[in-house]
C-alpha cells in the first residue's frame, strides 16, 4: 500500500493513471465521462458495453489524471469476453490508483466479491471503493448495503457516489489526488482520450446498436470503419460496416424497409459530427462474419486484442 499523508500540502503538479474496475454495468464508463467532462466512452443499460481499455484524460492547472475505463470483469463465455476480462485485469498492475466501482443501490453479489478478493490479493496500488448509483439507494437500505460492500475490500477508503447525477465526484477526485504522485503532463492539455477519431466513430455506431436493438444482437455485432475521406473542409465521408454473426441478425439490424439501420446511422452521425466538428456523411453496411467473437484473427482485425 502507498502511504498517504492527509495533511500533505498541495504540490506543484501531479499526474498518473487511475483505473476504474468493476463488474459489468455498474457505471464505470459513465463515471469516467463525468470526471473527464466529455463522452469519451460509450454507455448503455446493457452489460458488457465496454470492450476495450479506454483512456479519458482530465487536465487541470495542478494535475493531469488519466482515467482508464475497463471492460466489466465477468465469467467469460467466448474469446471476446476472455480478452475483455484479461485487458481489465492487466490494467490493475499499471496504474497509480484503482477505483473499485460497485452498484451501491444493491447488495454486492458473487461477481463483486470475486473482484474484491482479487484486488485484496493482487493489487499493489491503493484502492478506493466507490458505491455508485446512490440516487437509487433506498434510505432503509443504506446501512446494510454500505456495510456489505465495505466488507468485501480491505484497507480501502470508500464513498457513495452517483455518476449520472455527479454526486460526490468532487470527494472522489480529492481522494484520488491524495494518492497521485507528483509528475508532469503525460498528454497534451487539450487531449481528452487516447482514441483516434476513427475508433471513436466506430464506438458511436456500436453505441447506437446497443441502444436500439435487444437480446443477443448488441453483443453479436462489431463495427469496422472502411473508408474515411475529407471530401471538403466541412464534410467527412465515412463508410462503416456493422458485422453480425448470423444472417438472421442482419435482417434485424437493417429492420423493416431499412428503418433500423437508418435510425442507427442518423443518431450515430449526429454524435460523430460533434466530435469531428463539421458535417459527416455516414454510409453503413451490414455483413455477416460468422463466429467473429470466437476467433483470435477476427478479434485482432477488429482491434479488440493486441
Ligand atoms: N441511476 C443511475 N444509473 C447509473 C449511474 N451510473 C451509471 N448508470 C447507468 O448504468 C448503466 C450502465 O452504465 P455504464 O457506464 O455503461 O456501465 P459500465 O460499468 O461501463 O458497463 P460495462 O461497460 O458493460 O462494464 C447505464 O444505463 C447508466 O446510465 C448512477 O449513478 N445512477
Ligand atoms: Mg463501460
Amino acid at each position: 500500500m502507498h502511504k498517504v499523508d492527509p495533511n500533505r500540502v498541495a504540490r506543484d503538479h501531479q499526474s498518473g493513471f487511475v483505473a476504474v474496475i468493476g463488474k459489468p454495468n455498474v457505471g464505470k464508463s459513465t463515471l469516467v465521462n463525468a470526471l473527464v467532462g466529455e463522452p469519451v466512452a460509450i454507455v448503455s443499460p446493457k452489460p458488457q458495453t465496454t470492450r476495450r481499455v479506454i483512456r479519458g484524460i482530465l487536465t487541470r492547472d495542478d494535475a493531469q489524471i488519466v482515467f482508464v475505463d475497463t471492460p466489466g470483469i465477468h465469467k467469460p463465455q467466448h474469446k471476446l469476453g476472455k480478452t475483455m476480462v484479461e485487458s481489465a485485469l492487466n490494467v490493475i498492475d499499471e496504474v497509480d490508483v484503482v477505483v473499485f466501482l460497485t452498484d451501491g443501490a444493491r447488495l454486492p453479489d458473487e461477481d463483486d466479491k470475486r473482484i474484491g478478493k482479487l484486488l485484496n490479493e493482487k493489487c499493489r496500488a491503493p484502492v478506493l471503493l466507490a458505491l455508485n448509483k446512490m440516487d437509487l439507494l433506498k434510505p432503509e437500505d443504506v446501512q446494510a448495503v454500505t456495510e456489505a460492500h465495505w466488507a468485501i475490500i480491505q484497507h480501502a477508503d470508500w464513498m457513495r457516489i452517483s455518476a449520472t447525477r455527479q454526486t460526490n465526484l468532487d470527494k472522489l477526485l480529492a481522494q484520488i489526488l491524495a494518492r497521485l504522485p507528483e509528475g508532469p503532463e503525460l498528454y497534451p492539455a487539450d487531449q481528452v482520450t487516447d482514441q483516434n477519431m476513427q475508433a471513436i466513430a466506430a464506438e458511436l455506431i456500436r453505441e447506437q446498436v446497443f441502444l436500439q436493438t435487444r437480446q443477443e444482437i448488441p453483443h453479436s455485432i462489431a463495427v469496422a470503419i472502411e473508408t474515411w475521406e475529407e471530401r471538403r473542409d466541412d464534410l467527412t465521408h465515412i463508410a462503416a460496416t456493422i458485422y453480425v454473426e448470423r444472417d438472421s441478425q442482419k435482417g434485424i439490424v437493417i429492420g423493416a424497409g431499412g428503418a433500423m439501420l437508418k435510425k442507427i446511422g442518423q443518431n450515430a452521425r449526429v454524435k460523430i459530427e460533434q466530435w469531428v466538428g463539421h458535417k459527416v456523411y455516414l454510409e453503413l453496411w451490414v455483413k455477416v462474419w460468422e463466429k467473429w467473437r470466437e476467433r483470435e484473427s477476427s478479434l485482432r482485425e477488429l482491434g479488440l486484442t493486441e
